[in-house]
């Protein structure tokens, strides 16, 4: 079997890691911009100058092939303070790249919010706040009505259970809170309700498009096979892939699911309640979601663990470094015999399939999947204008095998995305993970193709693994 005819084979891109003149044009401030400056470490200018190189990436595009890109709109070019004043500059420079994507036959697949609310919103609590959420939707809305004549695909959110566990768990993302396990849950509710209520304004505006949300989905698994592991896996499962799914596909929280965050919420000292009023919206807009945007990297083996919270965060990939303890939750354990990262990310495509075919089991009202991102980070080098990626190529043929096999076990897998496109910033590792399938020279923003580029055109031409 190869892939289906209409299956789409395209490259992820965000703003924030691509665009640079991240203070310029008339955009807005963001809370990356001063948590890089306090770290000193790197910064998110010019990352790969996307605002000034995308005919350079989109015609590499055609040239390779990929019909497909995504891109996600900086909040703050539109609206440089989240709401109000609009700032025409930023609104017509999106009218340029997606007008460019058309020009070279590449659909585009549009992010809302990918990690970057406007400063002055974050300020005030980000997603803990309703104000964000009411402003998140003005901005939707403002979206789907300016860009519908070059927009088909649009995803609110990218990564509702990343955003959270960054911001308010590993504090790796701005404002770098630790082990704050009931702000997590509550964020992650309130981005919840702000993409019901984005879909809702979608499909009451009769858009010709479609939508949906992304989540990051990682397979939990008990490390070994006994009750206490078990129950690890089963707790921070719910807490990163059963919470948001059930507000994605039910519009409300299974008992199992409930009964579980609040225990994990009161286990951290604090508690969750949830507003009727919420369930009723996301309720109601659960039906309308066109597609789930799967992002998936790898899994976790999850061992019983009552010590006190433990987090080290491997940003430099340093192999070997990474710990991820929570109290009352569980250990994430490497696991002999599978692979990792220089970051220590385990590289496991099994748990891609089974994702998908739990989803399936799970959920069966799903319309249908994109895999909206899929990678390896990894220290390419450049030698002598070849850049041999070969452990690239080999991951994404592994994923992709896993891909099929669940697209012919019946699941509705419509197309995979690559990240990155191009190589572009990461956002707590900074420019030595590299992703890309084209070579960025940060220096130059020259572009080049790696073996992986040529790999995956040969995946698109054939529309099959090697
Ligand atoms: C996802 C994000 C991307 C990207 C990717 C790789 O979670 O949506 O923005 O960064 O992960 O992660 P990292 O850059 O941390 O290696």
């Amino acid at each position: 079997m190869r892939f289906p005819e209409d299956f789409v084979f395209g490259g992820a891109t965000a703003a924030y890691q691509c665009e640079g003149e991240t203070r310029t044009h008339g955009k807005g401030k963001v809370a990356w911009d001063d948590f890089l400056e306090a770290q000193g470490r790197f910064s998110g200018d010019p990352a790969s100058d996307f605002y000034h190189q995308y005919p350079v990436d989109l015609d590499l595009c055609r040239k390779f092939h990929i019909k497909a890109i995504r891109i996600s709109i900086a909040w703050s070019r539109i609206f440089p303070s989240g709401t109000g004043t609009v700032n025409q500059e930023g609104v017509d420079y999106y009218h340029r790249v997606f007008q460019e994507c058309h020009k070279n036959g590449v659909e585009p697949y549009v992010t809302l919010h990918h990690f970057d609310t406007p400063d002055v919103l974050h300020k005030k609590g980000d997603f803990l706040n309703r104000e964000t959420v009411e402003a998140f939707v003005d901005y939707a809305k403002f979206c789907f009505e300016e860009y519908q004549d070059e927009v088909s695909y649009w995803f609110t959110f990218n990564e509702v259970w990343p955003v959270a566990t960054n911001q308010y768990i590993e504090g790796t993302f701005p404002p770098g809170i630790k082990y704050d396990i009931p702000k997590a849950i509550y964020s992650m509710h309130y981005m919840m309700l702000a993409h019901a209520k984005a879909v809702l304004a979608f499909k009451e505006g009769g858009y010709k498009g479609k939508i949906g949300v992304i989540h990051s989905l990682e397979t939990k698994y008990p490390y070994e096979d006994n009750d206490a592991d078990r129950l690890a896996a089963k707790k921070e499962d719910i807490l990163a892939n059963q919470f948001v799914l059930d507000a994605t596909f039910l519009g409300e929280y299974t008992k199992e699911t409930l009964d579980m965050i609040q225990s994990l919420a009161s286990i951290n000292g604090g508690s969750f309640e949830v507003d009727p009023q919420d369930l009723k919206i996301m309720k109601k807009a659960a039906p309308f979601n066109d597609y789930l945007g799967m992002n998936h990297y790898q899994s976790h083996f999850i061992k019983a663990y009552d010590g006190d919270n433990d987090i080290y965060h491997n940003g430099t990939g340093e192999k070997g470094t990474n710990r991820f303890r929570l109290k009352g939750i569980g250990e994430r354990m490497f696991k002999e015999g599978i692979e990792t990262t220089d970051w220590d990310w385990l590289i496991y495509p099994k748990g891609m399939y089974d994702m998908i075919m739990r989803i399936q089991e799970q959920y069966p009202m799903y319309k249908a999947i994109y895999i909206t991102e899929n990678g390896m980070g990894y220290k390419d080098t450049f030698e002598d204008g070849f850049i041999d990626d070969t452990p690239r190529c080999d991951y994404i043929n592994k994923h992709l095998k896993a891909l099929k096999q669940a697209i012919s076990d019946g699941a509705n897998v419509k197309g995979y995305f690559v990240w990155s496109l191009m190589d572009v910033f990461s956002w707590s590792n900074g420019y030595n993970k590299r992703y890309g399938l084209f070579y960025v020279d940060f220096k130059t923003q020259k572009r080049y193709p790696k073996c992986s580029a040529y790999y995956y055109k040969t995946v698109i031409d054939r529309k099959d693994v090697l």
